[in-house]
Order: structure tokens, then C-alpha cells, then sequence
């Protein structure tokens, strides 16, 4: 058993403690209350999940297992002669609470290259796709083709309920050190003629994939930096809950995460990113050749919101500041691409949204999220397909929801079943106050 797996295995069983004297002598302790709103309002905010892997506080933004995002940064090993650390290092942290070592992030290197072979019919079903199919339809095809596969599935006859974390472990894990190969050979097979580069053993993640998109350095650090960056956001954002639903069945890692995508997929979710960059360019094509300046990005966001749309890349449900990951990538901009025009021009709409969004007065929120810088930088380094864009932010996430859903089985969450009610009922409540 490798080092993971075995402390893991320590860690559930420290915590499996906790979960039952909770149930157990603390069942019926109140903490929180529902209103109407909620309930028609998407049950927002309503305190009915619980994980252990990250926390979003709606001013501070989010910390994975207690640290924020430079915390994460600064604790984890780096790749060598790199600037961020290992998708590896990063997934022991998520699973497990600890920092790694540098033989123990070396060991999760060698054990997903010991899973990272894609099996060849993935390429068969993603290559019979209709060319003009969505990046994140051929991800969640793929992810849901290697159902036949799982570990989990084709041993849960024979597997006691305190083992189902073993087998969703080793799904979740194939999972992860396949999907860098599968999402290159999407890129390539859609937008470079289908000429695919293999993957190189012996690199980490970011590096493999970096090589496999086929885009030089320091495009191995932007992988990592996004794997990481995308990865959490505690439990209630679309593909984790969802990935959390369904896997609340007990259907396996393929099926739930790719239901998880399928949740990604939608624009008020991580197709947000791709939103953005055609904002952007329907933007710039409006503009003809003129500069760019704060008057006509005020115009053409306040154009965006009188034709009834949503201003791509600002607004979130929880956050009530500029996202740090937002930010996070901003440093990274303000270092390896100061003066790029996109860049400068996604400052530009960072001065003036928040104001067009406050005085609409709508939104909870007028701050960037995540995705309101994200694609700068994939478009510095070439990567100017926009639509493929939720495919990365669908890899990030995967380390997340997998992590969760391991653990979810690791305590024994039950099926998800909140209770529906009726209009009727609603407005009976109503009545009475
Ligand atoms: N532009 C215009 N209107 C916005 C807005 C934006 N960026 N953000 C919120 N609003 C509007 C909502 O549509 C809603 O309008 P309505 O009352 O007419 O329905 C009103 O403001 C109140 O919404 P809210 O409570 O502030 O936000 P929410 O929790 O309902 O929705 C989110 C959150 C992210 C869906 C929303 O801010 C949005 O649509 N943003 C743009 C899309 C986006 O960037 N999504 C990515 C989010 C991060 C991620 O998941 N990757």
C-alpha cells in the first residue's frame, strides 16, 4: 500500500470518531434555519453540507484542508525548477490533510503513472463524436465511457460499507492520472488536426500535460497553478454537489464525476471562463481597431446587462470579495505578462465592472471570480480555443470532487435526499407569518 493510501486509511479512522458521537449524542442540535427564499432561491447559503477538504469564506475566499491559496503554495513541494508545487503533492494534501513529503509526492508521481494508461476505446468513442461536439461533452463521454471499468462498481457486491472509501479511492485515483491525457487528446484531436503528442513518463502532471497540449514552459507552472487553483470550493458550487449527489447512490467515480462536468459545463458555472474571452472579443470586434478605454468597456457592459445578460466572470454565490484565485492568477499576469493588451484589457474591465454592477444593483457580488482572468493567460500561451477552456477548470476540479467523494464513503454519508414541499405549502407558511 503506498504512503497515501495507508495514512488515509489512518485519517479516516481518526475521524470516523467525530462523525458518529455527532450523529449519535448531537443529532438534534439546530444550526441553521430555512426560509422561503431559500427555497425557491437555489437553497442558497443553507447549512446542509459538510466536508472537511476546503472551506469558502464568503470575505476571505478559500482555503484547501485550513490554508489559503499563497498558504497552499508556500507549504507544498515544488515541481523541480518550478514555481508552483505538483499536482501530485497537492492531491496527497486535499486527500489527507498533510504536506508531503518529497519522496511521498514522488510516490504518488510513480503510482499515477502506474494508472495514467487511458484504455484505447476512450480515444475510439471520443473520435466517433461529431467534430463539432463541446469539449466538455467529449470530457464527460470520456469519464463516463471508463464507467465499464470501475473498481468500485464491480466490487460492491462483495465490499462492506466500511471498504467502499478502498475502492472509490482507487477509481478516483485512476481518474485523476488519466484525465491529463484525455483532455490533451481532446485539444489535439479537435483544433490540431488530430495530431497527438503521447504522454512522456517520468513528468509530473503538469509537466505531462504541458507537453501533451504540446506548449513550451513555463506552461507546466500554469497547468499546476490552474489544476490547483480549480480544484475546491467546498461542497454547494453545481459539480461538486453534484459529484457528491450522485455519488450519495452509490453510483461510482465515473458516473458521478462526470455528472460533476455536465454541472461545470453550464455558463453561470465553469463555462464562465469561455464566456469571458468571447465577452472579450465580441468586445474587440465592436471596437473596430480603437483603444480600448474605460468608457467603452462601461458601455459595453452596460450594453451586456440592458440585453438581459449576466456580466461573464463577476458575481458568485458565496464570495463577497474579488476571488483569490482571481487574484492568484493576476500575480502570476502582473509577473510573466505585464503588458499583454488582454491582460491589460481584463484590468481595465476589473476598474469599471464592480461599479456597473453596483449601480445595476442587482448582483450580491460586483467582484471577479475565477473566471474573469483564467483565460488571459491560456491565450498568452497559445491556447486560443476558448471553448476548450472549461475542459482545464473540469481537470482542476476533478481533485476536488474525487478527494470528497472518497471521503464521503469513508464516513458513511447517506443518499442525499432533501424533502420538496408545494406552492401551496409555501403560501400557507406564508400566511401564518
Ligand atoms: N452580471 C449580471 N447580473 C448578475 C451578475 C453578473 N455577473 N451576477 C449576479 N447577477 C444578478 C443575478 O442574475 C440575479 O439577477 P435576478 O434577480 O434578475 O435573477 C441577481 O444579480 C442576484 O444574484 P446573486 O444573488 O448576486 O448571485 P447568484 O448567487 O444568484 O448567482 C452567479 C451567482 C455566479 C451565478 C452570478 O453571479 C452570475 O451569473 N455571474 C456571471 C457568470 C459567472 O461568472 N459564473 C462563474 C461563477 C464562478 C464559477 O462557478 N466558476
Amino acid at each position: 500500500m503506498t504512503r497515501l493510501k495507508s495514512l488515509l486509511l489512518e485519517k479516516i479512522q481518526e475521524h470516523r470518531p467525530r462523525i458518529q458521537k455527532l450523529t449519535k449524542e448531537f443529532a438534534d442540535v439546530v444550526i441553521d434555519q430555512v426560509t422561503i427564499s431559500q427555497t425557491i432561491g437555489g437553497a442558497r447559503d443553507i447549512h446542509s453540507l459538510v466536508t472537511d477538504i476546503s472551506y469558502l469564506d464568503p470575505q476571505e475566499g478559500i482555503r484547501f484542508r485550513g490554508k489559503n491559496i499563497p498558504e497552499t503554495f508556500a507549504a507544498l513541494p515544488k515541481a523541480a525548477g518550478g514555481e508552483y508545487p505538483t499536482v501530485e503533492a497537492f492531491w496527497f494534501f486535499l486527500l489527507t490533510g498533510d504536506i508531503p513529503t518529497q519522496a511521498e509526492t514522488d510516490e504518488v508521481l510513480a503510482d499515477f503513472q502506474s494508472r495514467a494508461k487511458v484504455p484505447p476505446y476512450v480515444f475510439e468513442v471520443l473520435r466517433a463524436m461529431p467534430k463539432d461536439s463541446h469539449p466538455m461533452a467529449m470530457l464527460s463521454t470520456a469519464v463516463l465511457a471508463m464507467q465499464k471499468d470501475s473498481i468500485f462498481a464491480s466490487k460492491y457486491h462483495e465490499t462492506k460499507k466500511n471498504d467502499y472509501w478502498d475502492t472509490m479511492y482507487e477509481d478516483a485515483s485512476n481518474l485523476v492520472a488519466r484525465l491529463p491525457e484525455i483532455a490533451a487528446f481532446i485539444y489535439r484531436l479537435k483544433y490540431k488536426n488530430g495530431d497527438i503528442i503521447a504522454p512522456k513518463p517520468g513528468l509530473d502532471m503538469g509537466a505531462n500535460f504541458a507537453h501533451m497540449m504540446g506548449i513550451a514552459k513555463p506552461y507546466d507552472d500554469v497547468a499546476r497553478m490552474y489544476f490547483i487553483l480549480h480544484s475546491d470550493h467546498e461542497s454547494g458550487n453545481v459539480s461538486a454537489h453534484a459529484t457528491h449527489l450522485v455519488a450519495s447512490a452509490l453510483s461510482d467515480a465515473f458516473y458521478s464525476f462526470s455528472a460533476g462536468l455536465n454541472g461545470l459545463a453550464g455558463p453561470l458555472h465553469g463555462l464562465a471562463n469561455q464566456e469571458v474571452l468571447d465577452w472579450i472579443m465580441g468586445f474587440q470586434k465592436k471596437l473596430n481597431g480603437a483603444e480600448p478605454t474605460e468608457e467603452n468597456v462601461k458601455q459595453a457592459l452596460w450594453d451586456t446587462l440592458n440585453s438581459g445578460h449576466v456580466i461573464p466572470g463577476y458575481g458568485h454565490a458565496v464570495l463577497r470579495r474579488t476571488d483569490p484565485r482571481y487574484t492568484a492568477q493576476m500575480e502570476f499576469c502582473l509577473k510573466h505578462l505585464p503588458n499583454d493588451p488582454l491582460f491589460k484589457l481584463v484590468n481595465t474591465i476589473y476598474k469599471v465592472a464592480p461599479g456597473v454592477l453596483t449601480e445595476q444593483g442587482k448582483t450580491k457580488n460586483p467582484w471577479p471570480n475565477v473566471d474573469a482572468q483564467s483565460g488571459v493567460i491560456q491565450w498568452y500561451y497559445g491556447l486560443k480555443e476558448y471553448d476548450f477552456y472549461t475542459v482545464l477548470f473540469g481537470v482542476g476540479r476533478a481533485l476536488g470532487v474525487l478527494a470528497n467523494i472518497t471521503w464521503d464513503r469513508a464516513l458513511g454519508y447517506p443518499l442525499e435526499r432533501p424533502k420538496s414541499v408545494t406552492t401551496a405549502m409555501l403560501e400557507e407558511w406564508a400566511a401564518k407569518g
